[in-house]
């Protein structure tokens, strides 16, 4: 599946972009299917919400399920994907963001490459994030706030949280990268800045839908206390002249890829039985 001039004019212009309602409602049921039994899971790819009795998100997805091999391959997002990065690509980080009813917590405002920059060394901001929504995603349940434009400002100043998050404290270093209190966040009165000089906007829309994001695009979302579940999948794609350097403190393969081969899309009735 390919994007139109306009739509890829639009992604670099705004730094997102949302397809509606792409992948059909039993192509969702068995990505739903899948997620419950990776939710299930306790392993360290599993991270909890602070107060430890809800999930927040797993990683790595990709590499141990072959449904999520599948939807990671999938050609109605890696194709687009190769049109906005110029090239070919392949899986940096695959997350499942579970947003649990009454439970998701908080993702302070943030941009996402700082922490590929710091943490795991990728030279240049080539990447884009992809996003499935599982659920409806409704200014209820705790959709994604973006500034569209702000990712034409580069990497803005980021406050670092020194130390363990709260609740978290045998936790590895890396656990402050993934939960409600991050590493690297970016100051109230350059998110009020941005709002000003940009477009604030909330990314809602039916499940199945796509939203592709920029690195650098500043964003966060709000607790949910809705009755309602907002799980989605986030893919993010590098390109594969921009792989991060060898090196020693490099952070789990579920959060920083080892395998750079390029990405061969599979069919697309591949999520089906
Ligand atoms: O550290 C990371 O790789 C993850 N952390 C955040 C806050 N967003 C990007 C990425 O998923
Ligand atoms: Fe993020």
């Amino acid at each position: 599946m390919l994007l139109s001039d306009e739509q890829v004019k639009a992604y670099h212009d705004d730094g997102c972009l949302l397809l509606p309602c792409l992948f059909s409602p039993p192509e969702l049921d068995v990505l739903k299917a899948a997620a419950a039994e990776e939710m299930r899971l306790d392993s360290e790819r599993r991270v909890l919400e602070k107060a430890g009795n809800v999930v927040r998100s797993v990683y790595g997805c990709h590499a141990v399920h072959d449904v999520f091999r599948r939807l990671a391959c999938h050609p109605r997002i890696v194709e687009p994907a190769m049109q906005l990065l110029g090239g070919e690509i392949y899986v940096h980080q695959f997350k499942l963001n579970a947003k649990a009813a009454f439970g998701g917590d908080v993702w302070q405002w943030h941009q996402d490459f700082i922490f590929w920059l710091h943490e795991d060394g990728v030279p240049a901001p080539a990447l884009v994030n992809s996003v499935v929504f599982f659920d409806e995603v409704t200014e209820f349940n705790g959709p994604l706030f973006l500034i569209a434009g702000s990712h034409q400002e580069g990497v803005l100043g980021p406050r670092a949280l020194e130390g363990q998050p709260e609740g978290y404290q045998d936790a590895p270093a890396w656990i402050s990268n993934l939960t409600a209190d991050l590493k690297y966040t970016v100051p109230r009165e350059v998110v009020a800045a941005m709002v000003r000089k940009h477009r604030l906007l909330s990314a809602k829309g039916g499940g199945g839908s796509l939203l592709f994001f920029h690195p650098n695009l500043l964003h966060g979302s709000t607790p949910n206390i809705s009755p309602f579940d907002r799980s989605l999948a986030i893919i993010t794609y590098n390109r594969v002249d921009n792989p991060p350097p060898p090196r020693e403190d490099r952070r789990p393969w579920f959060l920083s890829a080892r395998d750079t081969a390029a990405i061969a899309p599979v069919a697309d009735g591949a999520l089906l039985p």
